[in-house]
């Protein structure tokens, strides 16, 4: 049965929103954490346990952002958390190498056999920063292709949209970001090959490498079409251009190997990040040997970190990836994850509300539009104002939410189907609210 909404008192998390915003910009650490997307303000999280996170005003959420995906485990792990409190009774940091890093590589190195040598890094964004200057260095070629809706983090080269006409060269998508900086980077249209064979032709000689979300999480959830990936893979054969796979977001998330695992193409460099870090800060990138022999020290291409392969995050990660081995968790993150895209799409027939759903293993997203959604022109059509009031009424009824209708859902092995029932019966009167 779900809590009647408006019950939710919210005044502690008001006040500390009011102190967050006289020392943080727009009091938060990452912008979409302000609620600007729904309206509204953040609620202020005092702890996490398994599906429910809890907020200072003592009301309990079933999660399904779960720290915009790395807690596929759910919140405090006991496997996790024992292995971040052993490592940090030994040592925050040390500057210097040590064995968990190579057993978590050699983890890595096993489970995407693409990845031939891996480097920690500390966030998704630093890790596809330093893959695409490493694409740069292996290949001596500037120019870069990126997908209207992907989003790989804030590298200035990555913050960019696209120029005039698609196949022209991008310009900032933010202020603060020179012209020039973009102006080696090409956005196109996703799930669009005949677009990529052009500019591919257009730019011949000049393109380093194709960066994707194999995936597309950042517009909502966008599988790629059929032919998309495979399609990718031979274009970049044919105009010997890398294929770099982004998969900080479905990495270990959609099958044990990730993307390339579930779709069976090969990208020549791989970037994780979220559930390998357990919750912790911290992201990888790697690929072939040859392309990875280039990174500094062994090659020329610089990059570095002070806290890369921190201890913790070493510990939290091994810890999360030996959970995933266990028998059946991909199966039960299907079977949830499969009960609850049907309990929604059956709430939102009973609501008459039109919705447009997708859903790949946990990920999962539901667009408030009557049309389909394949690419980022489709998803922006949607009735974002309709997503935020139903965002609220799920709020409201104890069901927390992504902030905004471009992001995605994410279940984890801490959702139980009791919760699962719980949601959809929350959704069912959220959506209801949502339609008037
Ligand atoms: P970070 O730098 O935020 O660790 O990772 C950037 C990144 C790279 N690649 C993909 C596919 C990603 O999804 C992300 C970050 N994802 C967003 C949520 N969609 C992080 C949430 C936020 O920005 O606060």
């Amino acid at each position: 049965m779900t809590r009647q909404a408006t019950q939710l008192s919210t005044q502690k998390s008001t006040s500390a929103f009011q102190a967050a915003c006289r020392v943080m910009p727009g009091g938060v650490n990452s912008p979409v954490r302000a609620f600007q997307a729904v309206g509204g303000e953040p609620r202020f999280v005092a702890k996490g346990a398994g599906a429910v996170l809890t907020d200072i005003d003592g009301n309990d959420y079933i999660d399904y952002v779960g720290s915009w995906g790395p807690l596929i485990l759910g919140h405090t792990d006991e496997r996790v958390v024992a292995a971040i409190n052993k490592a940090a009774a030994r040592g925050a940091s040390f500057g210097a190498p040590t064995e968990q890093e190579t057993r978590l590589a050699e983890i890595v190195v096993a489970r995407v056999p693409s990845i031939e040598r891996v480097r920690f890094v500390n966030s998704g964004t630093e890790a596809t920063m330093s893959a695409v200057r490493v694409a740069r260095g292996f290949t001596g070629r500037d120019r870069i292709i990126k997908f209207e809706g992907c989003y790989h983090g804030h590298a200035d080269s990555l913050l960019v949209k696209a120029g005039s006409g698609a196949m022209t060269l991008g310009v900032p998508s933010s202020p603060g970001v020179p012209a020039g900086t973009t102006a080696d980077t090409l956005v196109l249209p996703y799930n669009d090959l005949a677009a990529v064979r052009q500019t591919l032709t257009q730019h011949a000689g000049r393109v380093a490498a194709i960066l994707v979300e194999p995936i597309a999480g950042n517009m909502g959830l966008v599988p790629p079409n059929d032919d998309y990936l495979p399609g990718l893979r031979t274009l970049c054969d044919e105009h010997d251009v890398l294929l770099i796979f982004d998969e900080v977001m479905t990495g270990f998330r959609v099958a044990p190997g990730g993307a390339q695992e579930l779709y069976h193409v090969r990208p020549d460099m791989t970037c994780l990040g979220k559930i390998l870090g357990g919750g912790l800060p911290m992201a990888a990138y790697g690929g072939r040997r040859d392309i990875m022999d280039c990174v500094a020290p062994a090659g020329p291409v610089y990059q570095a970190g002070t806290l890369s392969g921190n201890p913790l995050a070493m510990a939290a990660g091994i810890a999360t990836m030996q959970a995933l081995t266990e028998d059946g968790v991909y199966e039960q993150l299907e079977e949830r994850s499969a009960q609850l895209a049907a309990g929604l799409a059956g709430a939102a027939a009973q609501a008459g509300v039109a919705v447009y759903q997708t859903r790949v293993g946990s990920m999962l997203c539901m667009f408030f539009t009557d049309g389909s959604v394949h690419d980022f022109a489709t998803a922006s059509a949607c009735d974002t104002e309709r997503f935020g009031r139903y965002f609220h009424a799920m709020l409201d009824r104890g069901i927390y939410l992504a902030p905004s209708q471009f992001e995605c859902m994410f279940v984890s092995l801490a959702h139980s189907a009791e919760q699962i029932d719980t949601t959809i019966a929350a959704a069912a009167e959220a959506l209801r609210e949502a339609a008037q």
